[in-house]
């Protein structure tokens, strides 16, 4: 069609290149052109047009020449403040209802109500000690129903603080949090008392509207992603490396393909395990057999605890339905594009929905309910399989490329990696390294890909440049999948680091058999950058400092969702900068945009000055690269290190 981007322009994977271009020649429309066609509106994109009433919509002049109160009064700041607090509700909720549900699965599990097994009673009982639990004389389920007992009180305690912020907060933490006023009473509280704050005549001022997003962010760090993580290892197993299969090419021309797209891994581990189960009546099909690849979070899951293989991560997640070979695609909750219904309705792909609160119409719905998990994936599998019947060979069109990385970097493997190195004293050579400057910070690439950015270049460019840097990177989400596809998850990435951490990561891989570990890690999904969180507060305790002192950094080039600003939030409040490549929608206020990206030489009421970490909001990622390494270099300074 006239006038439309070019596909490289678009992304930089070349299956998803030549996928768009394929969608084009059928009539398709996918998230990249509908992005293209979009347009932005100028308030919204700065955080300034509110619609918390009937009053408005309001829209405040940027430019100072038009309006600049809404009709109730409320100027820039309140509304930029209130727009950014309700995204950080957004994210949080999704996180806090992913932790629920796997709560309450493994209380059905532990009394015998649920299909599954506990996988790692180390991790239970590490937790449950951890909770205050007495573990004697007690058996797993016990120590379970014990455990998910303290996960649910903080859902409704009234008094005190979340069991789980008690459990991993790094304590030099705890205590700003504690002098500022800021510690959470329950998740759902919490949740609801910062709608109520939020709403049209409630909490006007935007300084005490930021303290609540902090809060905030602290309940989506300890009640989504700290407690969702840590039940999830105990029911399904803690990560260990895995070597995987990346790119679209995992979809097999040969075989009913399966994918799973979403968050909350209950389902999508059923779906693998049934595909395994019933590979014979692939076979009676005529089918080599069952490939179940993974879309965005769902993905990461099961990449990281089953090596399964990802087939693309947000922005492109219509790809594997255009290759014409995907038999259904099996969606949870977040993340998950209503437009995938128009792009399945063009092919035999089954869309599948499973929540009974997260349905797109046009779909399938097989609702799923940990009591009735095996029929719901067994159901799931056996539509796959007379799908793979309905397919039109003139329409099957498989990206050739596959790439193969390293994922499964939990703590516990990455302890266990440096253990080979230092028995005694794991971190040592960790820290060592990074007090001579052989590593100059640690990275974490988090967040998603956008179909407004170019697929995957910013994540990449980011990486590039810090790692030649001597930074260390770790990643999780969608970021980790952009990584992995272009060499940066692999010993071979190892030629684009600096000499120093080139020594280090090879010293590493060796003492693991391996001849250097990946210069970037793979922590897992987006919940699992608790495990991120886990990992500085370890190294905080070593040098017995606090996570703010640490030459750490975050970064999101290509986010989209609420969540990321949540997750962002919580980093935040421990005192770790935050960088954002895509606009964070608050620059229409000035006040709201120094709190969150001033240093505290330049404004005295900051993150920096408050917490000890900022925002930056760069969207070329050499600046952002430059701007990081900067403060990272400033916090090495004032721990004593050379910079
Ligand atoms: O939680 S990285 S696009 S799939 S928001 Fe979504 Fe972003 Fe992917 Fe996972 Ni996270
Ligand atoms: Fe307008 Fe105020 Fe209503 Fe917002 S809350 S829409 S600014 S009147």
């Amino acid at each position: 069609m006239k006038g439309q981007p070019d596909v490289k322009d678009l992304t930089m994977d070349t299956g998803v290149q030549q996928l768009i271009t394929k969608a084009r020649a059928e009539g398709i429309e996918t998230a990249f052109d509908r992005a293209a066609k979009m347009i932005q509106c100028g308030f919204g994109s700065q955080g300034i047009c509110c619609r918390l009433c009937l009053e408005g919509p309001c829209r405040i002049s940027p430019n100072g020449k038009g309006p600049q109160a809404g009709v109730c009064g409320a100027n820039a700041d309140t509304i930029a403040a209130r727009n950014f607090y309700n995204h950080v509700i957004q994210g949080t909720a999704s996180h806090v209802e992913h932790a629920r549900e796997i709560a309450h699965a493994l209380i059905e599990t532990a009394e015998g109500h649920a299909p599954y097994s506990i996988k790692d009673t180390e991790k239970l009982k590490n937790i449950a000690k951890g909770l205050g639990i007495d573990i004697d004389n007690k058996d797993v389920n016990e120590l379970v129903k014990e455990v998910t007992a303290l996960a649910l009180e903080d859902f409704q305690k009234q008094h005190g603080t979340l069991n789980w912020l008690k459990l991993k907060a790094h304590k030099k933490s705890y205590q700003t949090w504690e002098n500022l006023g800021l510690l959470p009473e329950n998740a759902h509280a919490e949740i609801a008392k910062s709608i109520a704050r939020n709403v049209m005549g409630a909490d006007a001022d935007p300084a005490n509207l930021l303290m609540g997003t902090v809060t905030l962010g602290l309940v989506d760090g300890f009640a989504g992603l700290h407690m969702s993580t840590d039940l999830q290892d105990i029911m399904f197993g803690s990560p260990r490396a895995v070597k995987a299969q990346y790119r679209l090419g995992v979809i097999k021309k040969d075989k009913v393909n399966i994918s799973v797209n979403g968050h909350i891994p209950l389902l999508a581990e059923k779906v693998v395990e049934w595909a395994g189960k019933l590979e014979n009546e692939a076979q009676k099909v005529g089918a080599a057999g069952i490939n179940v690849v993974g879309v965005c979070c769902s993905g990461n899951e099961l990449l990281m605890r089953r090596g399964v293989s990802v087939a693309t991560n947000y922005a492109s997640q219509e790809m594997p339905i255009i290759t014409g070979a995907l038999e259904a695609m099996v969606v949870d909750i977040q993340c998950i594009m209503p437009g995938l219904h128009q792009v399945a309705d063009c092919y035999h792909t089954e869309l599948i929905t499973t929540l009974p609160y997260s349905k797109i119409s046009g779909a399938t719905h097989i609702e799923f309910t940990t009591e009735k998990a095996d029929q719901a994936a067994k159901e799931i599998v056996m539509r796959a399989v007379n799908n793979f019947t309905k397919r039109n060979p003139a329409k099957i069109n498989i990206p050739e490329e596959v790439t193969e990385a390293y994922a499964g970097f939990s703590v516990e493997q990455i302890i266990e990696a440096l253990k080979a190195v230092n028995a005694e004293d794991p971190l040592k050579p960790l820290v060592d390294a990074i007090a001579e400057g052989k590593i100059m910070g640690a990275v974490a690439l988090v967040g998603c890909t956008n179909p407004r950015r170019q697929q995957d270049k910013y994540n990449v460019e980011l990486v590039m440049e810090l790692i030649k840097n001597n930074v260390l990177v770790v990643a999780t989400g969608c970021s980790a999948h952009s990584l992995a596809k272009f060499g940066l998850m692999s010993p071979e990435g190892l030629k684009y680091c600096g000499e120093g951490l080139q020594e280090v990561l090879t010293v590493i891989g060796k003492a693991n058999n391996l001849p250097a570990l990946p210069p970037a890690l793979h922590m897992g999904s987006c919940v699992d950058n608790s495990r991120i969180a886990d990992l500085l507060s370890a190294l905080a305790s070593y040098l017995d400092v606090g996570i703010k002192d640490l030459p750490a950094a975050g970064s999101c080039p290509e986010t989209h969702h609420p969540k990321a600003l949540a997750i962002g939030t919580y980093f935040l409040a421990n005192g770790v900068d935050v960088h954002v490549g895509v606009n964070p929608q608050v620059t229409g206020s000035k006040m709201i945009t120094s709190v969150l990206t001033a240093s505290k030489e330049q404004f005295p009421f900051t993150t920096d000055a408050l917490f000890g970490g900022k925002l930056i909001y760069e969207e070329d990622s050499k600046k952002a690269a430059e701007k990081i390494l900067e403060r990272l270099k400033m916090k090495r300074r004032i721990m004593g290190l050379n910079s």
